[in-house]
């Protein structure tokens, strides 16, 4: 790692071409000498659910420095560019959604671990993956997203997983009103047309999918990010198929404002996707989850083939699971198929939904997946081998 990461960070990058920076986002958790580098800065974790305690603080944030920038036109220069990190502090937990959205998805702010929460038909049905309880130990012990979040706990019944959902979509909506405030801002300020905004996170959240809470697994309910993009040249309404890594952002941010990307990025532009001019920029992703027991998880996926690898516990855990995502979106396992589980999420999955790993005529899929872990596993110097890879 070169000494000076920093500056070779987003904002450091975007001082450097001319541009103000500023930035609102939850505390901790990030690299902090490159959020130290934005001009403005206006952190605060923010988990209530009230405009002061919540997420409409950190749009009042973004919204206040647009007023100023619009209070000090006015001269012959144009104003510098910005760019703004406009970043929330949920829907991480404590879910603490506001009465009215809370109202609109039945769900509480749920706070006894003794009792259930109140059921109610408003709330989120059970996600079609549900599992009562994930087949084998993720390999985490005591890991606090599993067993300590304040409203589920260890707790993966129907009534509990359903009220968080609620409360995770209050939580996201809520989002999304914040969101519309900064873009009316920005659309009477005539600077809506003119802007690029990339809607992202750094990961999904399991609320009850196979049997998991957390983020601490591979399965693409955890896995993948939401990606949204709007801006000059990009078609509303488009989608794209290809695969991107978070880390690609900043190639792409640099190669739409014609910056140079410092010399520090490993990330592949973008842009010709956004633009519509290539569906992909990646033909294969990998994946790790090492912060519990090691070596941890391991995936790899390929067009619609997707390899997730377990060795935690100290070899007590050693599972692979093969998927075709085509075919088996939900990623369903053996357990999704078990008439408990069907008459909760009201999901028949199909006789071939499910882990292909140990199916013969998907043998071939599976070693040529297998080689490719290794082999992005090698690329990337993973420190890790597997129980069944050679040691190198
Ligand atoms: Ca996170």
């Amino acid at each position: 790692m070169p000494p000076d990461l920093a500056e070779h960070t987003l904002a450091a990058v975007f001082n450097r071409a001319g541009y103000e920076t500023m930035r609102t986002c939850k505390r901790g958790n990030s690299y902090e000498a490159a959020n130290a580098k934005f001009s403005i800065r206006n952190d605060a974790s923010k988990r209530g659910g009230t405009p002061e305690t919540g997420s409409a603080w950190h749009a009042d944030q973004v919204l206040n420095y647009l007023e100023k920038r619009e209070a000090g036109k006015g001269g012959d220069e144009d104003p510098s560019p910005f760019l703004i990190y406009f970043g929330f502090s949920h829907p991480h937990d404590v879910r603490d959604g506001t009465p009215e959205l809370l109202e609109k998805y039945g769900a509480v702010n749920h706070t006894d671990p003794n009792v259930l929460p109140p059921a109610n038909a408003k709330q989120p049905a059970l996600p079609k993956n549900y599992l009562p309880a994930h087949p084998f130990h993720h390999g985490h012990p005591n890991l606090r997203d599993e067993v300590a979040v304040k409203g589920v706990w260890k707790k993966r019944d129907e009534r509990t997983i359903r009220n968080e959902l609620g409360r995770q979509f209050a939580c996201v909506e809520n989002i999304d009103i914040q969101i519309g405030r900064v873009l009316q801002k920005l659309q009477a300020m005539g600077e809506l047309e003119n802007t690029y905004i990339f809607y992202t996170a750094d990961h999904g959240m399991a609320i009850g999918r196979h049997g998991l809470q957390g983020k601490q697994n591979l399965y693409e309910h955890t896995w993948r990010v939401p990606f949204i993009a709007k801006g000059p040249g990009i078609e509303p309404g488009s989608r794209a198929a290809g695969n991107i890594y978070l880390l690609d952002v900043l190639a792409t941010l640099c190669d739409l404002a014609e910056i140079e990307a410092p010399k520090t990025n490993e990330g592949i532009s973008f842009r010709p996707v956004l633009e519509g001019r290539r569906e992909t920029i990646r033909e294969v992703l990998y994946g790790v989850y090492s912060g519990g027991t090691k070596p941890g998880m391991r995936c790899v996926k390929r067009g619609d083939w997707k390899l997730i690898k377990y060795d935690v516990l100290d070899g007590e855990v050693r599972q692979t699971q093969l998927f075709n995502l085509a075919e088996n979106p939900h990623e369903y396992l053996e357990e999704h198929h078990a008439p408990g589980v069907i008459a909760l999420t009201s999901a028949t999955p199909r006789k071939e939904q499910r882990n292909l790993a140990v199916d013969p005529r998907y043998a071939e899929q599976r070693r040529e997946l297998e080689q490719l872990l290794l082999q992005e596993q090698r690329r990337l110097d993973d420190p890790y081998r597997l129980w069944d890879q050679k040691k190198d």
